[in-house]
Order: structure tokens, then sequence, then C-alpha cells
């Protein structure tokens, strides 16, 4: 073997390292631990739509990371067989941005609820909204505080009553679609854990969107806020309206449909009444913070003479002295 060169050592090894062809992701693959939900919580669709998307984007397993703040919805990353982290309550964003900005190779996505999203991680969401850092998150909103058992969420409507609220709600609630227009989400959807199509699509559309993605999803808590999200499910007798998007086809119906890079326009469907729209409310193309850094690192080395990393860190100390 070899010619004395050293290139048949370098054929060797390069002809040792090239990948086997990859297995197809299966459900099997990226199924972890038993769901620990109750008996027909919402959230079991929303996993069950979650594996379908990987499945059927095949995506690289060892590139999947699910994150999550605290709560039911929260438990998601448990039952993902992937790289994840239950994190601190109302922190998965931040979390995720480091790793979104440190890793843009992998697959960030987010999972949580109401409470965890648009309470206690209210301004994170408006940050992580407005920088447009790389990641799909998904809101699995309840209208509750489902794992501590019943306190007033802040999209509980007016008048629900809770163990913080035993006379009735009384504070106007947070409009999701609103809250997330105005932070500067680059896109922005609504689906219903009743619609598993419909929650596939909205995934894979927010997959494939460059930026801060955001879905809201409505998923009941059957234990403690029941047959709230009813009124939009047409096996209980709701209906559940599609927002139809323009087609650009010049045809006078075009006229009417949706723009979703038109803010106003978002804004307005955001104020229908409950049970409101569904689909993609807004989505607009923004340079993300990821490609941003990555232009300010890739000159500020060119600057440096492409120093490798620990010159830099000792460049640094030695500046400190
Ligand atoms: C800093 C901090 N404050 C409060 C809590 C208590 N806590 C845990 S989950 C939760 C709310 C969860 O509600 P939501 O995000 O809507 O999730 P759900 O359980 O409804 O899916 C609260 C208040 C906590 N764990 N940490
Ligand atoms: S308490 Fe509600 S949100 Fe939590 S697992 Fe049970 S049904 Fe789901
Ligand atoms: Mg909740």
């Amino acid at each position: 073997m070899g010619n004395g060169d050293g290139s048949g050592v370098e054929a060797a090894v390069s002809a040792a390292v090239v990948e086997p062809p990859r297995e197809k992701l299966t459900k099997k693959a990226i199924t972890a631990d038993h769901p620990t939900w109750c008996p027909g919580c919402g959230d079991f669709a929303v996993l069950a739509a979650f594996y379908k998307f990987l499945e059927k984007r095949n995506l690289e397993h060892e590139k999947i990371v699910t994150l999550a703040g605290i709560g039911c919805s929260s438990r998601f990353p448990y039952f993902v067989n992937g790289h994840g982290a239950h994190f601190i309550h109302g922190r998965a964003v931040p979390l995720a941005s480091g790793i979104s900005l440190a890793r843009p190779d992998l697959h960030v996505f987010l999972f949580g609820g109401d409470g965890d999203g648009f309470s206690i991680g209210g301004n994170h969401l408006d940050h992580g909204a407005r920088k447009n850092i790389n990641m799909t998150y998904v809101i699995m909103d309840n209208f509750v505080y489902g794992l501590t058992k019943k306190q007033t969420s802040p999209t509980s409507p007016i008048g629900f009553k809770s163990k913080t609220d035993p006379t009735g709600a009384i504070d106007q609630p947070v409009n999701p679609m609103k809250k997330l227009i105005s932070g500067g989400a680059t896109f922005i959807a609504r689906t219903h854990a009743a619609n598993v199509v419909h929650m596939m699509q909205m995934i894979e559309r927010a997959f494939d969107h460059q930026g801060f993605s955001v879905i809201e999803c409505l998923s009941e808590c059957v234990e403690f806020f029941p047959d709230v999200f009813d009124p939009a499910n047409p096996k209980k007798g709701g209906s559940f309206e599609v927002i139809q998007e323009k087609k650009w086809d010049g045809t006078p119906e075009d006229e009417l449909r949706h723009d979703v890079t038109d803010e106003i326009a978002a804004y307005k469907l955001a104020s229908l009444p409950f049970p409101g729209v569904f689909g993609v409310f807004y989505e607009t193309d923004r340079p993300t913070k990821n490609s941003l850094e990555k232009k300010w690192i890739e000159n500020t080395r060119e600057k440096i003479g492409n120093v490798s990393d620990l010159e830099v860190l000792q460049k640094t100390f030695d500046r400190m002295k």
C-alpha cells in the first residue's frame, strides 16, 4: 500500500471516512420517553405532528434540538429522542438563541406554553423576535397554567374562573398574534391541535422560514379548561376557518385574499373575535441575527489575519494585562 509520498495513506483514510448511506428517520428512532400528559391532552397531537414532520422531512437525526421552559407543554423535549433541554421557566428563547447563534447548522425547535411564552418569558419572546434569531417556536396555548393546576394565564379570557381568579379573570388577555407582529417576529402562524394536517403544514412553513418563526397552537387542557377550543373544531360543532392567502393570479377573488407580507392586514386578522382564523398571518424576509453575526465575525477575522480562536483569546487576555 502507498507509494512513499503519503498519498496512498491519504487515499486510504479518505476511503475510510466515506459515510454509509443514511437510514431514513423513523418515528421509532425519534421517540423517547412515554408522554406523561393527562389522557386526552391536546399536547399529544402536537407531538404526533412533530414526529410526522421529522419523518417527512427526514432531518439529520444528530442535528435535531428540542428546547423548552417549564410547564406541561414544556415537557416536550423529554419525548423526543434528540438533543434537548427542559430549561428554566420562560428562558427557553435565550437558551435557544445561544444554541442557534453558536451552532447555525442545528435545527433548533422550541416548545412551550402560554404562561412560559407570554407571561414569564414574554420579554424574551419580544427580543428573540426583534433580533430575528433563527429557530422554530411552537407555543402550545391552552389559556391556562396546566402544570401548576389552574391559574389564570396571560391568554385566559375575561371571566375565566381559576385558583388565582376565583370570581373570574378581570384582566385583558394578550393577543398572541398582535404581540408577535409588534414584537417583530418574521413568521407568525396560528393552528389547532385538533387539526394535525394543518399543524404539520404550519410546522413545515415555519421550519422553511429563515428567522424567528412562531406558531400559536391551540392545545386543549382537558383537565383545567376543557372544551374551550370547540368553537374552532368541526368535530365538536365549531368551524375551522383557514386564511386564504393571495395567489397573485390577478383574479378578482385574489383581491380579497390575505397578503402575508402586509403587517396591517395581519393585525386586522388578529382582531377577529374568538376563535378567529388559522394559518399564516405574517411572513417577511429580514436578515437574521445569525447571518449578520456571521458577516461581522468573518470581517473581524479578515482584519486580524485569520488567526485561530485560541490566538484571539490569548490576544484578548494580553490586552487585559
Ligand atoms: C421562576 C418560576 N416561576 C414559577 C414557576 C411555577 N410554574 C411552573 S409551570 C408554570 C406555568 C405553566 O403554564 P404554561 O406555560 O401555560 O404551561 P402548561 O402547563 O399550561 O402547558 C408556572 C407558573 C416556576 N417553575 N418557575
Ligand atoms: S394538566 Fe392540562 S395541559 Fe397538563 S397534561 Fe393535563 S390536560 Fe395537558
Ligand atoms: Mg398553558
